[in-house]
């Protein structure tokens, strides 16, 4: 048996961004989204219809995340119950309130991951030292990403729906050969600088079956590594990759064994932004219902101060 490589030698040729936009960048390839890309994503504006890409967050269901971690816990910590025993703190006027704490991982709903997410050979997006993420992240982490936002043309790509399956199956992976399949049967183009919205129907599944089921043999379908897929990712400078699975790409790469190789080689070498977990089905009925494919995609991450990652609810209009 062929030993999995280091991911390090694995992508020791793949082409990166660093210094591209600056040695204090942050952001990396979401300056592609220029004012001139927010006017094209604006012009494919024709509806007025709304999408929101958030899954719900502490569903009763549970909420889809990487094995290891958990959905956020929400509750009360204010409610009328606290005011009929006394304990609320009455104030003048006496209207009534409800307060909640949640703890949760921020990568734990939609989200956006900071370019610092994930590394290898000491070195996070723009080459910046992989110990600036001791303690908390003080170089590219969400909040750049999120102080900024994202703003530009959509695609969805609908990975599923042209494989005439409700999901694809765990493990089964699709190259950028096939998305530029999918995009011509629907009858539409990829432009330069578009944010790649990818359905798979992985997460549509999560809430049609148990967890026991949807976590069995946990391997996720998606996007597969090849360099010819990496070197279009960089030809096209797409910004954003946003699918509904909860990393973005298949989760071993089936012919080197390595786990989730694009992490590195779009987010970290390239600064391609990730948006995963998110809701399509609502949006891809929409698409396939007047065969429109492109819209107005928005998202602005939480603020958080360092954060590694933070939830997102990207509202799409067409
Ligand atoms: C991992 O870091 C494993 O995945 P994600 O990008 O979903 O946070």
């Amino acid at each position: 048996m062929t030993e999995t490589p280091y991911v390090g030698d694995f992508l020791k040729d793949s082409p990166r961004n660093w210094g591209k936009w600056g040695p204090d960048d942050e952001v990396g390839s979401l300056n592609y989204l220029t004012r001139a890309e927010v006017l094209r994503g604006v012009a494919e504006v024709r509806s007025g219809e709304v999408f929101t890409l958030q899954v719900r967050m502490g569903d009763p269901a549970g909420d889809p995340v990487w094995p290891g971690r958990e959905g956020i816990q929400r509750s009360n910590v204010m409610d009328e119950g606290f005011f009929q025993r006394g304990e609320g703190v009455e104030t003048p006027g006496g209207a009534h309130y409800s307060d909640d704490v949640a703890t949760m991982y921020l990568q734990a709903s939609t989200q956006y991951d900071s370019l610092g997410h994930v590394w290898y050979d000491g070195q996070i997006w723009n080459g910046y030292d992989a110990t600036t993420t001791d303690g908390a992240m003080q170089k590219a982490s969400v909040l750049p990403i999120a102080e900024r936002g994202v703003v530009g043309r959509g695609v969805l790509l609908d990975v599923a729906r042209h494989r005439g399956k409700a999901a694809l199956d765990k493990g089964e992976t699709f190259t950028h050969e096939d998305l530029l399949d999918v995009a011509r049967a629907q009858g539409c183009t990829i432009e330069k600088h578009d944010v790649l919205v990818v359905r798979t129907g992985f997460i549509g599944s999560f809430y049609r079956q148990s967890a026991e089921e949807f976590y069995d043999g946990f391997l996720e379908p998606g996007l597969t590594y090849s360099p010819e897929l990496v070197q279009w990712f960089q030809d096209m400078e797409i910004p954003n990759l946003v699918t509904d699975t909860i990393a973005n790409e298949v989760t071993v790469e089936p012919s080197s064994g390595v786990t989730l190789p694009l992490h590195s080689a779009l987010m970290r070498n390239l600064g391609v932004a990730f948006t995963e977990i998110a809701w399509l089905e609502d949006l891809a009925a929409a698409c396939a219902a007047d065969e429109r494919w492109t819209f107005l995609y928005t998202a602005a991450p939480l603020k958080i101060v360092s954060g590694t990652g933070a939830p997102v609810n990207p509202v799409v209009v067409r």
